[in-house]
């Protein structure tokens, strides 16, 4: 699958996942934009099977190099950004890992299970983050019991492999100058933002402004029967130039963590 295929058929699954990011992208299209992708992110825990490393080597393959690391202490994640060698235009690659190791036994022990059960070959494949969730129908306890420690673990438990978020490069867009503006109008047409640590977070002064909806929230069906969960959501990021006169590639930590919560149930108002 050459990279074009991968990224078209990533935004297929994500919009299945988060109709949203369809409507905001078709929004934003109306008022004659066109919508270019700043970054993709995925989430996975470090089990050597499935880690950092694992899902890195298909975007490696694609030309992708390893820029920048995080790391969030309170969430217990480690994260790295990939940046495409050649191509500026490519989006930039955030993938992050719950660190298991500094999770409790029974977190640990779920999770173990959960990977022991499934195919070892599937984690091997080029394609995995393409694949949603690998292992077997989760149970609706056993979310609840993750949820309790981590929204993280969670999420990732029902979700699976994929890209949770696109994120919209707004210094591309031609009808807004600001992030700010971007705000006003997707509240305007009826979207919930992420309002964790401030609704934009980072500053000119860190060269990243950010902005988020909140995750879609999607029913889905547990071992136990049917309850909603949080899938995916949709990113607005707006960059500044460096000393250099280019932009800022990079992330910020302390606003990524705030970003992070886009699919906390617990900030969804209804
Ligand atoms: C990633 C959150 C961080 C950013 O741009 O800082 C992030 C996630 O929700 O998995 O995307
Ligand atoms: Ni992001």
């Amino acid at each position: 699958m050459n990279t074009t295929d991968f990224f078209n058929e990533l935004w297929k699954q994500y919009t299945t996942k988060a109709p949203s990011a369809q409507k905001v992208k078709s929004l934003f299209e109306e008022e004659g934009n066109t919508v270019f992708n700043d970054h993709i992110a995925i989430r996975t825990f470090n089990d050597p099977r499935i880690n950092i490393d694992v899902l890195s080597r298909v975007f490696i393959k694609m030309g992708y190099v390893s820029k920048g690391e995080y790391r969030f202490e309170a969430k217990k994640l480690y994260a790295k950004h990939f940046e495409h060698q050649e191509d500026p235009n490519a989006p930039k690659i955030f993938i992050s890992q719950l660190l298991l190791e500094e999770c409790s036994v029974q977190l640990q022990n779920i999770v173990k299970l959960l990977l022991d059960g499934v195919d070892q070959e599937v984690f091997l494949q080029d394609d995995l983050i393409l694949k949603g969730r690998v292992w077997k129908t989760p149970s609706h306890a056993t979310y609840t019991t993750l949820l309790e420690e981590s929204e993280y673990a969670a999420w990732m438990y029902v979700n699976g492999f994929c890209s949770n978020h696109f994120t919209v490069d707004v210094n591309k867009l031609s009808s807004f100058d600001t992030l700010e503006q971007v705000n006003h109008f997707l509240k305007d047409n009826g979207f919930q933002m992420n309002t964790s640590g401030g609704e934009i977070k980072g500053s000119a002064d860190q060269l990243l402004e950010q902005s988020s909806i909140l995750a879609d929230k999607i029913e889905f069906e547990f071992e136990e029967g049917k309850q909603n969960i949080t899938s995916c959501y949709y990113e607005f990021a707006y960059r500044y130039p460096k000393q250099d006169g280019t932009l800022f590639t990079g992330f910020i930590a302390n606003s990524a963590d705030k970003i992070f919560e886009s699919t906390d149930m617990l900030l969804q108002k209804s």
